[in-house]
């Protein structure tokens, strides 16, 4: 098989293309990203001379770029994407050329050359914001709320994907999948922030009250149901993924993570201007997937983070200079520690 994946050099593209690689020695993989502040090669340093592997730097918007591409590919697994919440409250615009027209013209080029698979990644935001206190979960039947310019953009991504299957005919899956963790992730978000953070010996920024809920699922298992997706799965469906059962608000996992860590909770957090819109719950059923391709999450979340603080630990390299930058931007959106910003930095004890 013959893959194209774009934004192979970001977080779970890089994870995916090592895993891929791994069960699949003979396959070829053609990696497209444009290397954005999010893209570092250096995620894929071990595999850069592997014969079956070939990084082309370009921007999925450019039709010329992905028209050449797409000849003789099989299936292509689409991860490029601006995919940052905060971001894309300062910088909205980008997000919309890059997963609406950067899709598109992925899209418009895979029905051209008759692709046998266009998996589209998407995520759990495009379902908008769940209450606290419902027991209620997002599925393949839930209607689409999104909130911030991030998940919108999504959001418009994932329709356009649809509308080429029953316009064109175009083969196509989508994932929609919970926050992911795991190496390589950029420090911006937050698990890979409160790791370093504590490695740096500073505190983890907790925006508002901390009461948010995600649904955390290790990386590993997000490329393993992509995998099971692309051999076993059926074309124009949706699947919903996510990871454990049990829900974990924002300030319990801080402290799961300080305390596998060896750190003093109050002594290692600190509340933040809150994001605007956040939103305030996440929950994942992921039952499709399970009976249709006996999928489940294999890490539980202890695990997952134990072996994601090992490799943060080992690899300051990688991650050293991404977080100067990134906490520049922190800084400048006043999502911050930092003694200058202590009016909005209140103390854990409150
Ligand atoms: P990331 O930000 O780590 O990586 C994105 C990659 O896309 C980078 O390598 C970047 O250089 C590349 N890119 C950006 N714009 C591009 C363009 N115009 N042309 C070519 N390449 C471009 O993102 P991630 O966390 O790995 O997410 C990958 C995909 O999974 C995204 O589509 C995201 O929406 C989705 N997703 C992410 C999560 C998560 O928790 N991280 C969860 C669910 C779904
Ligand atoms: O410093 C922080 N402090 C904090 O309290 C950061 C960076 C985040 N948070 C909160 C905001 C969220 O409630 O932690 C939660 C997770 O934040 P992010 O890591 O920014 O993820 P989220 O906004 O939930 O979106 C992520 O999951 C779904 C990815 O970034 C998206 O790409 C994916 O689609």
């Amino acid at each position: 098989m013959k893959l194209l994946v774009t934004g192979g050099a970001g977080f779970i593209g890089s994870n995916f293309i090592h895993y891929w690689l791994s069960r699949h020695p003979g396959d070829q993989i053609i990696n497209l990203d444009k290397l954005t502040y999010a893209g570092n090669l250096g995620s894929l340093e071990k595999i850069s001379q592997n014969k079956n592997y070939k990084f082309v730097r370009g921007d999925i918007t450019d039709q010329k770029l992905v028209n050449r591409l797409m000849a003789g590919i099989d299936w292509v697994v689409h991860f490029a994407a601006e995919s940052h919440v905060d971001r894309s409250l300062n910088n909205p615009l980008v997000f919309l050329k890059t997963n609406i027209l950067g899709t598109y013209t992925l899209l418009k080029a895979s029905s051209n050359h008759k692709v046998k698979r266009f998996h589209h990644v998407s995520t759990d935001e495009v379902f908008g914001s769940l209450s606290p206190r419902s027991k209620r979960k997002f599925s393949e039947r839930t209607k689409y709320d999104p909130r911030s310019p991030y998940s919108a953009s999504k959001a418009a991504s994932d329709h356009l994907v649809n509308s080429f299957h029953h316009s064109f005919g175009l083969p196509i899956t989508i994932t929609n999948c919970s926050n992911n963790y795991g190496p390589y992730q950029h420090p911006e978000k937050f698990i890979p922030r409160m790791i370093t953070n504590l490695i740096r010996g500073e505190k983890i920024p907790i925006y508002g009250d901390g009461k948010y809920l995600r649904d955390w699922l290790y990386v590993e298992d997000h490329c393993r149901a992509i995998e099971l997706i692309l051999t076993r799965g059926k074309t124009a469906e949706t699947y919903c993924l996510g990871g454990q059962i049990k829900q974990i608000n924002n300030l319990e996992l801080a402290r799961l993570i300080i305390q596998l860590m060896g750190k003093d909770f109050k002594k290692s957090i600190a509340f933040v201007k809150d994001r605007p819109g956040h939103d305030r719950r996440y929950a994942v059923d992921w039952s499709k997937a399970g009976k249709e391709l006996g999928w489940r999450p294999k890490y539980s979340l202890r695990e997952g983070l134990k072996k994601t603080i090992e490799w943060y630990l080992k690899n300051p390299h990688w991650w050293d200079k991404l977080k100067k930058e990134t906490e520049k931007f922190y800084t400048r959106t006043k999502k911050t520690c930092l003694p200058s910003y202590r009016r909005a930095c209140l103390s854990a004890d409150r």
